[in-house]
């Protein structure tokens, strides 16, 4: 029986998505305009149903910020210092390979590595890096770097974007996350992250990275100055690089905290809008096999209710997180393996503990 839906507009939605009909701009739009969120969530439901049946995903992970120093400053980033200001940092390897023998006693199977543009580091460190997190965790992936420090490494080494990549390839990267690409758009770039790589360059960095035989992630922050068209776009734009590359994982959509920020005024994202967010993405992003309900940005209770709006995944056990609560986030720093599935069972799923690349783990050993 189909559902029944509050908002009529939302039927053909529904047709299309069950014909398997691509979602235009417009459907974009209205998914995000509705007042019948529970019809869009219905919708999503059944895309994510078809995908993945009762299974929600989480991953053992560890996140590695090895410096907040960066030299971008995006306005609407907590985390970043200048050198100079109290609370900068910028971690040795013997640090990093001290907070790795620190939790070596854990089944990590992905470490999450992600910095800011620190020009008093060199190619070298990020090599060493890679290698030194490889020789201590062989059996863990390295999801290390967005496509911003590509770029900048690119620059700092001299080499090109895809001998760039292939040393780090050689070096341990695994696969990379899917940061920096906020917004994909000029207005957005402009006023908020003048400094950083723009939209074309990101776009060229990523299909490189694809081309490379490197997966990826994709993200879109939300919440801040962006239009809803703007947010439909964005998602357009990346099922088009994906239609051409096939080279993105997931999707994550990343909610704005502004406490800290240079932006303190705006108002944390609302329920209604992070569920239509992973609703929208869900849906426009056809061929995405994985839609994340980040936890730490939406908080652990909303996740849950995202797993039934279109997510199948709720990202990892973390431990450390940095980036989100230096910028206000009021959820957990980490979760256990146990917390993680308790979360999944009572929101009526199956979990799945997976590897960075989507295979279940199975319980024997590391
Ligand atoms: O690129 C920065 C965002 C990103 C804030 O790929 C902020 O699996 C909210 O990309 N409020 C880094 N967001 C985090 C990221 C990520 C996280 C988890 C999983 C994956 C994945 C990727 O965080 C940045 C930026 O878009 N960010 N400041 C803030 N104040
Ligand atoms: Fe630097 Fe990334 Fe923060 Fe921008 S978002 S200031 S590039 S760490």
């Amino acid at each position: 029986m189909d559902p029944i839906f509050m908002d009529e507009r939302l039927k053909p939605i529904y047709a299309k998505v069950r014909q398997g009909t691509r979602l235009s701009k417009e459907d974009g739009i209205c998914i995000y305009q509705t007042r019948d969120l529970l019809g869009a969530g219905k919708i999503a439901h059944a895309a994510r149903c078809a995908r993945h049946g009762n299974t929600a995903f989480y991953v053992y992970n560890q996140h590695l910020n090895y410096t907040n120093i960066c030299k971008n400053r995006c306005r609407f980033c907590a985390y970043a210092k200048d050198r100079q200001e109290s609370g900068a940092y910028a971690w040795s390897i013997e640090e990093i390979s001290r907070r790795l023998m620190d939790r070596i006693d854990e089944p990590v199977d992905e470490l999450h590595i992600v910095g800011g543009l620190n020009e008093a580091l060199g190619f070298d460190y990020y090599m060493d890096l890679l290698k030194t997190v490889k020789q201590i965790r062989p059996h863990a992936a390295i999801k290390a770097f967005t496509c911003v420090e590509i770029d900048y490494l690119s620059r700092l080494s001299g080499l090109g974007v895809d001998e760039t990549i292939a040393h780090l390839k050689e070096a341990g990267l695994d696969m990379m996350p899917g940061g920096g690409a906020e917004i994909l758009n000029t207005r957005i770039h402009d006023a908020l992250f003048p400094k950083k790589i723009d939209h074309t360059r990101w776009i060229e960095i990523v299909k490189a990275v694809h081309k490379a035989g490197i997966t990826t992630n994709a993200t879109m922050l939300y919440g801040h100055i962006e239009t809803i068209e703007e947010r439909v776009d964005h998602l357009i734009t990346l099922r088009e690089i994906q239609d051409e590359t096939h080279g993105f994982s997931a999707f994550v959509p990343l909610a704005f905290h502004s406490k800290n920020t240079r932006m303190p005024e705006l108002p944390p994202t609302t329920a209604v809008d992070d569920l239509k967010s992973v609703a929208a993405a869900r849906l426009m992003l056809d061929n995405f096999d994985h839609i994340k309900a980040y936890w730490v940005m939406i908080g652990e209770p909303l996740s849950q209710v995202a797993l039934s709006f279109g997510a199948d995944d709720l990202d990892g056990t973390i431990i450390e997180e940095r980036i989100t609560h230096t910028a206000g986030a009021s959820s957990a720093k980490g979760l256990t393996r146990e917390q993680m599935e308790h979360m999944i069972r009572k929101a009526g799923f199956e979990p799945v503990q997976r590897d960075s690349f989507y295979n279940p783990k199975t319980r024997t050993g590391r």
